[in-house]
């Protein structure tokens, strides 16, 4: 199937002062449409040409490590827009995640601890995630594109810790952007409708 940029959820400076509209007119029309270009190229005329998004990234993680660098990372774009809302952050989770959370990672506090631990210690470009794994939430870290899919997890949320992500807003300071996007950025409905899909 062929494959488009998705529209940003949300006008360029929606996300300020928080994330920039020069961070996001980057990030998403340069970034993301890169990889989505090279993405389309790799794929056409192969059998990968014939399958969805997921399915691109789960076979060319063993198949086709070139692929799989820009199919990842597509796809981590795809839902790290999605991952962020204007109206986001705050501390009132939908109840049923909230529960999970509490149960899973001891309390909402402890997973903001340990996302941004994740986030902070992936040394050199990388995503933290919150990911379910039969039927748990953990929290975990991957390079460059990689992502849950390919420990066998679904992702619910994920945040970009490549430097094209934070080094207009932040310069060096990796903590502090991710400190503010959890506190202010995160779009839990949407987190919640992964982690209900995922359940
Ligand atoms: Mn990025």
């Amino acid at each position: 199937m062929a494959f488009t940029l998705p529209d940003l959820p949300y006008a360029y400076d929606a996300l300020a002062p928080h994330m920039s509209a020069e961070t996001l007119e980057f990030h998403h029309d340069k970034h993301h449409n890169a990889y989505l270009t090279a993405m389309s190229g790799m794929i056409e005329g192969t059998d990968y040409a014939a399958m969805g998004l997921e399915d691109i990234v789960k076979k060319s993680h063993s198949d086709n490590p070139k692929l799989f660098n820009q199919a990842g990372q597509f796809y981590n774009h795809v839902h790290f827009w999605k991952w962020m809302s204007p109206s986001g952050g705050g501390r009132n989770l939908p109840g049923k995640l909230a529960e999970q959370i509490d149960a899973d990672l001891g309390s909402l506090d402890e997973f903001r601890d340990k996302f941004i631990q994740a986030g902070v210690t992936q040394f050199g470009s990388g995503w933290a995630w919150l990911a379910m794994k039969d039927g748990k939430l953990s929290v975990m870290n991957t390079p460059n594109g990689e992502n849950p899919l390919v420990h066998g997890a679904t992702p619910l949320l994920g945040v970009d810790v490549w430097e094209h992500s934070y080094y207009i807003d932040y310069r060096n300071a990796r903590p502090k952007y991710l400190e503010t996007w959890f506190d202010n950025l995160v779009n839990w409905d949407y987190v919640a409708e992964l982690y209900e899909a995922a359940s």
